[in-house]
């Protein structure tokens, strides 16, 4: 087994105020708010954290554990890297064309209307934080993943039960 970050055991340790057996949500953004990741003096996002915690909680108990603290600062150093390369004017924030390259290198080609929607939705005076592009960068995946599973074909178009369409929805 790979030895134990003791940098990360002491941030776990710190934000584990029940001291049980993982992180809720709410230890979780503390921690992530904790550690800087997302270079501004802010709470990080709620949602990102609870979308965070969702996909990485690989044992289905609602709880965060130590490995899987540690999976989600390994996806986040890995988004990071992204985020980085793909600001081009080092504001710290992604602005639209940004956003707009970053997803083209994603794979995703969406049309100027998705762009101003996810725009929209996610940024604050056209600028997308860190934790904010996190959150828009994993909900993107996970509902066009979804949606590729319907389209077999691969033409664009989908036929899904409502029951369907509410699980891919509301299963992130
Ligand atoms: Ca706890
Ligand atoms: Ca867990
Ligand atoms: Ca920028």
């Amino acid at each position: 087994m790979a030895m134990e970050d003791p940098i990360m055991r002491r941030l776990y340790d710190s934000v584990n105020w029940d001291q049980d057996n993982g992180l809720s949500v709410e230890e979780m953004q503390r921690g992530l708010t904790e550690s800087q990741i997302s270079g501004i003096y802010q709470p990080f996002s709620q949602e990102t954290t609870r979308i965070l915690c969702v996909t990485l909680d690989r044992n289905r108990d609602s709880k965060i554990n130590f490995e899987e603290f540690c999976e989600v600062f390994r996806s986040l150093n890995g988004w990071k890297n992204v985020f980085v390369q793909h600001d081009r004017d080092r504001s710290g924030t992604m602005e639209g064309a940004e956003l707009h390259r970053v997803l083209i290198d994603l794979g995703y080609h969406l049309s100027p209307q998705a762009m101003g929607i996810i725009l929209r939705r996610y940024s604050n005076n056209n600028k997308i934080s860190f934790d904010g592009f996190v959150g828009c960068c994993i909900s993107l995946k996970h509902l066009t993943d979804g949606f590729r599973f319907y389209d077999k074909n691969s033409d664009g178009n989908a036929t899904l039960h409502y029951y369907q369409y509410l699980h891919l929805a509301f299963s992130l």
